[in-house]
């Protein structure tokens, strides 16, 4: 323990080496479309281990060969979630292929309760992208029918949404939820309102995102844990990571994709409490902590593979002054154990989670960054990352989640998001800027893109 601070600072040294030493060529033209060839074959590898072996099934099982589903039935995560993908990478035939799976399969006419904000992230936001990138109606309606049966998990006495909803009967469950469980909707429904006419979608989800947002504390920050029902707060951690990230990133978001103002003001206010209250420096850089939502006093000197989504929603904001300190320490933390750990102790340097389920966010906050700055270190930081995860996580059906990354070994999972995140940002990191643009879209959490248009 005690040689720990000197061991970190040497991989520190290092890290800054390597990425400062390098030559600072910037990256040509070929190198980029090196880079997004290496990136589409992975994308080829992936879905034709998850056809071959999990068709119709939510997800592939990459060292079993096997198929899995999140319930009873199977919702199509995989091919709805990779569609977009496919059509951005110009995978024509693969997103032929995903889009004629959802229409002919998936049906939400079943008894089944599902959790609210895993079935609109992935779900509500995979059919709005891909019919606003297809224009096939179909998938609006099938939309439109998804967004009706989520609607009663929004009836609790605060307007906060229950966590599970049955899609058939609307009975809700678990009035233990968090911030965001409660605030991620307003990107899909607002757009399902947007496309409907029907207001009601975006109202509820405003309402959800600004009963958290009112019951911050007098320091602006919110808890992890609230009871829907009572509106009282059961855990008053206050971070950025899991349970809290994405109630941030969408009100940000929903200033970005609507122009909602009150969106706007309400992230200003976190985001400066959260630059007050937990951003740190210890010798291997910069990080969030943990405090307590009304002292803002340090509760858990924890930072993790979630948390590293925050340099890009800083970037995207036009703060690449912090959020590039940020990368700094998201790329330690990569390179510090072979792959970045779930979680691990910014003060010990030690991991607690080791496991790498394929996450996205350290590459998306690299995309951000380069976008903003085109400063050519988040390239080759991007590089190194795609090519840990392309060579220590394939599989022979696809890529898996690694158990620990200190030992390397793998386990049987590849969540939808590899396919509809992880791989998206990594080519869109060295793509063409006009492969997508960012002043016309925005990116939901799953990385879904929604066109930019103002509600009403
Ligand atoms: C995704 O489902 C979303 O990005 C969510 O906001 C957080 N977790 C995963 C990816 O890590």
């Amino acid at each position: 323990m005690k040689n720990t601070p000197k061991l970190a600072l040497l991989v520190v040294l290092l890290v800054t080496l390597s990425i400062k030493g390098q030559p600072q060529e910037t990256f040509s033209v070929r190198q980029k479309a090196a880079q997004c060839k290496k990136i589409k074959s992975a994308c080829r590898h992936a879905w034709s281990g998850y056809k071959k072996y999990a068709s119709g099934y939510d997800a592939l099982k990459p060292l079993s060969n096997k198929g899995h589903n999140w319930y009873g039935v199977s919702f199509q995560m995989t091919p709805l979630d990779a569609y977009d993908t496919f059509f951005l990478l110009g995978l024509t035939e693969e997103a032929k292929e995903a889009k004629e799976m959802v229409v002919s399969k998936l049906n939400f006419n079943v008894d089944q309760e599902v959790q609210l904000f895993e079935i609109n992230i992935r779900l509500m936001g995979g059919l709005l992208s891909s019919y606003e990138l297809s224009k096939d109606k179909r998938l609006l309606d099938m939309a439109e029918d998804l967004g009706k049966r989520l609607l009663p998990a929004f009836n609790s006495p605060t307007g906060m949404p229950y966590r599970y909803v049955n899609l058939k009967n609307g009975e809700t469950r678990d009035a233990l939820s968090n911030p965001a469980e409660i605030g991620t909707y307003l990107l899909e429904f607002g757009k399902l309102s947007q496309l409907t006419g029907d207001t009601t979608y975006y109202r509820v989800a405003k309402k959800a995102a600004m009963e958290i947002y009112r019951r911050r504390t007098d320091i602006d920050l919110v808890g992890t844990t609230i009871d829907v029902n009572t509106g009282e707060w059961k855990n008053t951690e206050s971070q950025i990571g899991a349970r809290i990230d994405s109630y941030y990133e969408y009100l940000y978001k929903a200033w970005l994709l609507f122009g909602d103002k009150d969106c706007r003001d309400a992230w200003g206010i976190h985001n400066k409490a959260i630059k007050k209250y937990l951003l740190t420096e210890v010798s291997s850089g910069w990080y969030f902590t943990r405090v307590d939502m009304s002292s803002g006093k340090e509760t858990n000197s924890l930072y993790g593979a979630l948390d590293a989504f925050y340099a890009g929603i800083l970037a995207l904001s036009g703060d690449t002054a912090t959020a590039g300190k940020i990368q700094k320490g998201n790329y330690y933390m990569w390179t510090r154990f072979n792959l970045e750990p779930e979680e691990f102790n910014f003060r010990s340097d030690s991991v607690l989670y080791p496991n790498y389920p394929l996450r996205p966010e350290n590459i998306e906050s690299c995309f951000y960054l380069y976008r903003k700055t085109k400063d050519q270190q988040y390239l080759r930081m991007g590089q190194h990352m795609i090519s840990d995860i392309l060579t220590k996580c394939r599989t022979k059906s696809g890529y898996a989640e690694m158990k620990d990354v200190r030992t390397l070994e793998l386990s049987d999972s590849m969540e939808s998001f590899f396919l509809a995140e992880t791989l998206k940002y990594a080519y869109l990191l060295f793509a063409p800027e006009n492969t997508l643009d960012l002043g016309k879209v925005v990116f939901n959490t799953e990385a879904h893109p929604l066109r930019i248009s103002n509600i009403e």
